[in-house]
């Protein structure tokens, strides 16, 4: 068909996004009755890279609340950490757990 010389096309406004923002994993920390306290702080210092006062702040509010969420990532760098994270607990013979779920 033809063009119609006298058609006006109305500019695109709206551009859509080529790439899109990965969503974010948060890193949960669950507490339990056996890991010892230190031991907490000793695997969040050395996976996640927080200070003393951080970790202390982050093991404390799991103990007293039921959770806490640690930091975070993009899925496979939460997965990846909170795994790692587990199984340091469960190398020592702890039941310390951390999980993930996706940010809203
Ligand atoms: N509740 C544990 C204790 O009293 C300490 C602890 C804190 C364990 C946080 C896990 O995610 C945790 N020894």
């Amino acid at each position: 068909m033809p063009e119609n010389p006298d058609t006006v096309l109305k500019p695109r406004t709206r551009i859509k996004p080529k790439v899109e923002r990965p969503k974010l994993h948060k890193v949960i920390l669950v507490n339990d009755d056996f890991t010892p306290r230190e031991f907490v702080v000793r695997v969040l210092k050395a996976e996640f890279r927080v200070t003393d006062d951080q970790a202390y702040r982050i093991m404390i509010t799991a103990h007293q609340k039921g959770v806490c969420v640690v930091a975070v990532f993009t899925r496979d760098v939460a997965e990846t950490k909170a795994t790692r994270a587990t199984d340091a607990g469960k190398a020592a013979g702890y039941p310390l757990l951390f999980t993930t779920e996706p940010e809203e």
